[in-house]
C-alpha cells in the first residue's frame, strides 16, 4: 500500500487525490476541534474558506453556529472560535456548524474531491487505524492513502507531521513510502517519548501560548480519547457509519 505524506495543503494537492483514501490532519487545533465536536454531540461540521461564505452558508441553514479562528482568534460576530473546549455539548448537541479556519478547513476544502476524506488528529489516531483496515479491506480499487498535513499558511508544521508519523508507524500493513512520509516516522521516534513538549516547542504552539490557550495544546496532544472519524460527505463533516 502507497502512504504519502504532503507538508501542506492549496490547489496543488489535487493531483494526487485520485482513487486514495485521503486523511487531513490538522493537530492544533481545527481536526482536533472537528472531532471533540461531533463527539459533544454536534450534528455535522460544514468546513468553508472564507467568514463571508460562513455567514452566507447561515442564511440558508437556520439555527447553525458560526465556528473558527483568524490568527487563533475567535471571528468577530461568530458563536465558537476554534478552541476545542469552546464545542462542549451544551453549545453544539444537535447543532450543524459552519467552520472557517486559517489552514484546516482549507486542506479539507482543497481535499474535497478525494472519494474518501476523513480528519485525524491524535484524538482519534487508533480509530482512525482500525477504520482504515476495514476501509481497505472493502475498497480494494484504493491505490493508497494520502495524509495531507494543513500545515501553517503553506509551512511545514511539526504537530501535524509527528501526528502523519505517529499514523504511519503504527500500521500494520505493507507500506510503500514517500520521503515525507519516512520523515515523520524519523521525527515521531524521536519526539515520542516528550510529546507534549516536543509539541509545545513548535512555532504554532508558542503563538498559541502566548494567547493562552496552553491547555489546547495539552488536550490536542492527547492520544486516542475518541473512538470517532470525521468523514466529508456531501460537503459535510460527519462520524463514518
Ligand atoms: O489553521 C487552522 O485551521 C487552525 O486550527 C489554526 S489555530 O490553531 O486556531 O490558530
Ligand atoms: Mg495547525
Amino acid at each position: 500500500m502507497l502512504i504519502e505524506v504532503l507538508p501542506s495543503a492549496n490547489l496543488s494537492v489535487l493531483p494526487y487525490l485520485q482513487n486514495k483514501i485521503v486523511i487531513v490532519i490538522d493537530v492544533l487545533r481545527a481536526t482536533s476541534t472537528m472531532v471533540t465536536a461531533l463527539a459533544n454531540g454536534c450534528q455535522a461540521i460544514i468546513p468553508v474558506l472564507t467568514p463571508e461564505e460562513a455567514i452566507e452558508k447561515r442564511l440558508m441553514i437556520p439555527g447553525a453556529l458560526l465556528g473558527g479562528e483568524r490568527k487563533a482568534i475567535k471571528i468577530e460576530g461568530f458563536d465558537l472560535g476554534n478552541s476545542p473546549f469552546d464545542y462542549v455539548p451544551e453549545k453544539v448537541g444537535g447543532k450543524r456548524i459552519i467552520m472557517t479556519t486559517t489552514n484546516g478547513t482549507r486542506a479539507i476544502r482543497a481535499a474535497a474531491e478525494a472519494p474518501h476524506v476523513w480528519m485525524a488528529s491524535f484524538l482519534n489516531l487508533q480509530s482512525i487505524i482500525l477504520s482504515l483496515y476495514r476501509h481497505l479491506e472493502s475498497n480494494r480499487n484504493l491505490e493508497g492513502i494520502l495524509i495531507i498535513c494543513a500545515g501553517t499558511e503553506d509551512r511545514f508544521d511539526l504537530p501535524d507531521t509527528l501526528c502523519a508519523g505517529m499514523l504511519i508507524d503504527q500500521l500494520r500493513l505493507d507500506l510503500e513510502v514517500n520521503d515525507l512520509a519516512k520523515a515523520a516516522m524519523m521525527l515521531y521516534s524521536l519526539a515520542k517519548d516528550d510529546l507534549v513538549n516536543v509539541i509545545r516547542s513548535s512555532d504554532h504552539a508558542r503563538r498559541l501560548m502566548e494567547l493562552e490557550f496552553d491547555r489546547d495544546i495539552i488536550y490536542c496532544c492527547t492520544q486516542n480519547i475518541l473512538p470517532i472519524v470525521p468523514v466529508l460527505k456531501e460537503g459535510e463533516i460527519v462520524w463514518l457509519t
